[in-house]
């Protein structure tokens, strides 16, 4: 019990990252537009835990829709051949109502450090030639371990951001480590032997965050009272236009649940 709290102490000693590196790490051009800002007095106004609230709402998507249909495998007989249905993509999930899913909705401001770390490391797999997760949320100074459970050669392929770019072979089953120490949003992952896998990895100081589901709902427990910055980001859709993120002051009463719905628009 002592080495663990050591360990964690330890973990947030070096994973301690300010709203200003959050702020830094969205704003990447590629990947973020960058938020509306707040007027300031951002922050929690309790740490006990009997006081959080929750943010749920429901994200809906407003524009031409993107065709969101199966993966192109052609050429790639060993994927085929492990998964012969098709894979549909999960770049613009929509739902009945035009909402919209795979959407990251995660505190952007108001929360620079959390009192606990996550007890084991974050993982994303390669299965019949595709990442899972699609988009994996972890957190700043957690062990990512990358894995493939396919026997044939993948390229893990790490674009570059605030946290160093790598390009690893895995040439059948097996897995690596890496740890992000900075936060990211939407860092690129990419396979060179099969174009069609992506997927995006976000590191955040702390676990305030939510993936919208298809029917574009999300919730996001355990918010100290107080108030905050909250963006809707969506990954970026190869060669094409972007879906405009949203950034909104939130304020969390104590033990109360703010609904804060989002229409996103593409640009
Ligand atoms: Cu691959």
């Amino acid at each position: 019990m002592y080495v663990l709290a050591v360990a964690a102490a330890l973990s947030l000693a070096a994973c301690g990252v300010s709203e200003d590196d959050l702020l830094k790490a969205s704003s990447l051009d590629s990947v973020y537009s960058g938020g509306s800002g707040g007027s300031g007095g951002y922050g929690s106004t309790s740490s006990d835990p009997s006081t959080y609230g929750v943010i749920r709402g429901t994200v809906k998507f407003k524009g031409k829709h993107w065709k969101a249909g199966p993966l192109d495998r052609a050429g790639s007989a060993e994927c085929i051949d492990r998964r012969p249905e098709p894979i549909m993509s999960e770049e613009f999930l929509i739902g009945p109502g035009d909402t919209l899913g795979g959407v990251l909705v995660y505190i952007r401001k108001g929360v620079s450090s959390w009192p606990s770390s996550p007890s084991g490391p974050a993982v994303i797999d390669q299965i019949n030639c595709q990442y899972v997760p699609h988009h994996l949320v972890m957190r700043a100074g957690q062990e990512l371990v990358v894995k493939s459970s396919d026997p044939f050669l993948h390229n893990v392929k790490a674009m570059a951001g605030p946290n160093k770019p790598f390009n690893q072979a895995m040439s059948t089953v097996g897995q690596f480590s890496v740890t992000f120490s900075k936060p990211e949003i939407g860092k690129h992952f990419s396979c060179s032997v099969h174009g069609w896998m992506e997927a995006f990895v976000t590191v955040l100081p702390h676990p305030l965050y939510a993936i919208t589901a298809t029917d574009g709902t999300f919730e996001i427990k355990g918010v100290p009272p107080g108030k905050y910055q909250l963006t809707f980001w969506h990954q970026p859709i190869a060669n094409q236009k972007k879906i405009d993120d949203i950034t909104v002051d939130v304020k969390v009463g104590k033990g109360a649940t703010v609904v804060q719905d989002a229409t996103m628009e593409r640009n």
